[in-house]
């Protein structure tokens, strides 16, 4: 039996045909006749089966024993104890001792993060975190710094030019933010776009996939994004080849952002960045002379030193060049089971959110769209004070492999009076936690496109019913957080009413309450097998409000001036690591997700990529057990020549490794977070930390570590051991 439905692993919702004998997922197959992603899939995609039904899945909840280890415990169970000590810690310290964070997976299942949300509403704490804060929170501090035009971008479709900066979408299907064109079936469409005529301009150390297919292709040394961007800002404004009408009507600010780029020269950045001075120029003429196109940025940019202000860059590079839909242009919104708002030709200005309301009291951070950074997490456990987080609920996440610093991630982790994870395996930091709750997977729970239909190049809808019946222990993600609120005796609030906490609603009651707003109505989605392609609203862009046509976009205002200034300025000197580690994503995986499907991801571990040069100069041989140290860390790896790397550079991706320091990196590889820091160069505001282009050195490994199993909970600190009776929410800070 085949039937039709779409693949909820990342945002790119590729259509498929699920082969299943009515029990089980067989075999799983890109959908031909889906209008986005037109039979594209990726190897992760296709091995779904194995993921759902491999020897990692977990069955049934589990509850850590008296003696360290884990035991399978029923859901309703596990949320009754979960209820009452979560109810105990506030009772005693208040709704901020508790805290959500909020991990890549847990945005794939629709009605996850509104349930998620909704239960933490209830609760009345505000220390919510997400992934997002370690990853392109700059984005968020753009448009809370510089505002947001609301006549919406121009897009990839029509497009003669694209930058593409920090990003690989033919491995990532990351689209940048902005324009989904990418997202889908990246590599047909970008050959799509160059045969109608699009030039594409990729900045990136390493030549990816996306770089060998670039017409201009800038390799800069890694974590000189803001410098690179500034050369070419300069090169436009000198060449005047910016959009002086745009820039006159909703641009304040351009004077100051031309003086402050006046002595960011072509050679300056040739010299620092290490690209020659001409590319950059052709690249800036090539950007600024076309009609239509955009700068759009990934990891590789968010996550550099600096990474704010070359964030800010990047988007003042579409600002000075007007790359947004005018009044009277064809609105081009993408909402449809959301809705979608008017579009108009007026800016909403910078708001800076952070600077109202709470604050941490971890280095005074305030929150920006209602989260506190993720790199603070560690410490808002650690630090004594009346608001110290005491529990943490983690929902599709693996924060102690994801975040910085895995030594402190780890030891804050084990600090807390109770660690909730929602998890479909024992992820790392499952086998830290006093509960793990087995939700279903994909094809086991039916679902909609609404959350992702920003993502998507055309408005477009899916809905998918579920295809198999999950194991009989699990239950969807959402009726945790339900469940929970209903236990703890709170309110609940979702997509707008009130729920009754007393009756447990069908999905299919709630994803229509989800998409109630929608252009179009979820029952019409519903008839269609492949989706459905909506078409844009036959309306233009809207002329601006009076009251809002003085508004404008701010292109320097004086905390981005003054982080340019330290941009500029010459990095201290690593002396000792003259290497540059920088992020990278796997076809295979998502994060740490699939690399337990036997043969799925190359190796077992994730390789040290290094040039063969840099590999011959340092007497390290293909495969060869290697130690990586930064100033903050070091781990062992595997070394691998990559000749796409630039020389200089070492290339990892991240999510692999262990909670056991001495563990084999041939067997499960390394995790590159025990090589960051959580506040070396963090970006003011949002707090966050390096993780790409981090000085490190690599030397051969001067002894194998020696290999042994890692069974589930040997590397627990003794407090979290055997034997222990303290009542968990009474051990002292
Ligand atoms: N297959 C797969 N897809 C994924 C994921 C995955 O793990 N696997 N993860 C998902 C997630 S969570 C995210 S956030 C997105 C991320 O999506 P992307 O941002 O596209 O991630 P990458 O593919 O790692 O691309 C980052 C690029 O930045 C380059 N880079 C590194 N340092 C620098 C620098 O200093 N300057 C510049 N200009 N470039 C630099 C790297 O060489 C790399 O090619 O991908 C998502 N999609
Ligand atoms: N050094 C360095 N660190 C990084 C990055 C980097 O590039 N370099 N990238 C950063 C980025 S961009 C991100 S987004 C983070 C990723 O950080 P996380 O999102 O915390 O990590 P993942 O590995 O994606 O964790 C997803 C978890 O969800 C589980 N899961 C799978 N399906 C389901 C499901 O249906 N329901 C539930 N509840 N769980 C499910 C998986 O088993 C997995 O354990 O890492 C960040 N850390
Ligand atoms: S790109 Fe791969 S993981 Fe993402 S939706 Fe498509 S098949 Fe699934
Ligand atoms: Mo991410």
């Amino acid at each position: 039996m085949r039937k039709t439905s779409y693949c909820r692993l990342c945002p790119a919702c590729c259509g498929v045909g699920v082969e299943m004998d009515g029990e089980r997922v067989l075999r799983v197959l890109g959908d031909r006749e889906h209008p986005l992603s037109q039979g594209f899939t990726c190897p992760k995609g296709r091995r779904a089966g194995e993921l759902m039904q491999g020897p990692g899945r977990l069955t049934a909840s589990q509850r850590r024993t008296p003696t360290g280890g884990h035991e399978p415990v029923d859901a309703a169970r596990a949320i009754a104890e979960v209820a009452e000590r979560l109810n105990g810690i506030v009772r005693e310290h208040g709704p901020d001792a508790v805290g959500l964070f909020m991990g890549t997976q847990h945005n794939f299942a629709t009605l996850t993060p509104f349930m998620a949300r909704a239960w933490f509403r209830g609760l009345g704490s505000r220390k919510l975190f997400s992934t997002m804060t370690i990853d392109q929170s700059a984005k968020w501090l753009v448009a809370a710094r510089m505002g947001q035009y609301t006549g919406g971008p121009q897009s990839f479709g029509d497009a003669d030019v694209w930058l593409l900066a920090g990003t690989n979408p033919l491995v990532s299907v990351n689209g940048g933010d902005g324009d989904g064109a990418l997202v889908t079936s990246p590599s047909a469409n970008l050959k799509a776009a160059r045969d109608r005529g699009l030039r594409l301009i990729v900045v990136d150390p390493r030549r990816t996939e996306t770089a060998a297919r670039a017409d201009i292709h800038l390799q800069p040394r890694p974590g000189h994004d803001a410098l690179l961007f500034a050369g070419m800002l300069h090169v436009i404004l000198r060449e005047e080849l910016h959009d002086r009408d745009f820039c006159a009507r909703y641009v304040d600010g351009l004077p100051e952002l031309r003086a402050a780029v006046a002595k960011v020269t072509p050679d300056l950045v040739a010299r620092t960045c290490d690209v020659p001075a001409d590319d950059l120029i052709r690249a800036a003429r090539l950007f600024a002379g076309a009609g239509r196109g955009m700068a759009t940025t990934g990891t590789g940019v968010c996550m550099g030193p600096h990474s704010n202000v070359a964030e800010h860059l990047a988007a003042c590079l579409n600002v000075v060049c007007g790359r947004f839909l005018r009044e009277g242009e064809p609105a081009r919104g993408r909402g449809v089971l959301m809705g979608e708002r008017t579009a108009r030709a007026e800016v909403l200005p910078a708001d800076r959110d952070w600077e109202n309301g709470f604050r941490s009291r971890v280095g005074g951070h305030g929150l920006i769209r209602g989260e506190l950074p993720s790199a603070l997490l560690p410490d808002e456990i650690l630090r004594s004070g009346p608001d110290r987080i005491r529990a943490l609920v983690v929902s599709g996440g693996n924060p102690v492999l994801a975040l910085p610093d895995q030594d402190t991630a780890q030891r804050a982790l084990n600090h807390l009076e109770l660690l909730v994870s929602i998890d479909t395996r024992m992820s790392q930091t499952a086998q830290l936690a006093d509960y793990v709750i087995a939700p279903t997977m994909l094809y086991e729970r039916a679902d909609h496109t609404a959350l992702m239909e920003t993502f998507f190049p055309q408005p477009f809808a899916q809905y998918t019913p579920a295809l198999v019946p999950p194991p009989q222990g699990v239950i969807e993600d959402w009726q945790f957080f339900f469940r929970l609120a209903s236990a703890m005796g709170q309110k609940l609030r979702f997509a707008g009413r009130d729920l009754d906490t007393s009756r447990l609603p069908a999905s299919e009651e709630l994803l229509d309450m989800v998409a109630e707003r929608g252009r179009i109505s979820l029952n019409d989605v519903r008839q269609e097998r492949h989706g459905l392609l909506v078409g844009h609203p036959a309306t233009t862009v809207a002329a601006p409000r009076p009251d809002r046509a003085g508004h404008r976009l701010s292109l320097l205002p004086p905390d981005v001036e003054a982080e340019l200034e330290a941009a500029l300025e010459n990095d201290a000197a690593n002396e000792g690591f003259p290497l540059r580690l920088v992020v990278r994503r796997m076809r295979e995986l998502v994060n740490s997700l699939g690399r337990d499907v036997a043969g799925l991801p190359p190796h077992p571990y994730n390789p040290a990529f290094l040039h063969p040069e840099d590999m011959e100069r340092l007497g390290i041989e293909d495969g060869a057990p290697v130690t990586v140290r930064s100033p903050h860390g070091s781990v062992d790896a595997v070394a691998h020549g990559d000749a796409s790397v630039r020389p200089g550079v070492l290339s990892m991706s991240h999510g692999w490794g262990s909670i056991d320091p001495a563990a084999d990196p041939r067997e499960c590889g390394s995790n590159v977070n025990r090589l960051t820091s959580l506040d070396h160069a963090a970006q003011p505001i949002n707090h966050m930390p390096t993780m790409t282009a981090v000085p490190v050195t690599v030397v051969p490994a001067e002894r194998r570590p020696p290999s042994r199993p890692h069974p589930d909970d040997a590397f627990l600190p003794a407090t979290r051991r055997a034997g222990e009776t303290t009542p968990p929410h009474t051990r002292p800070a």
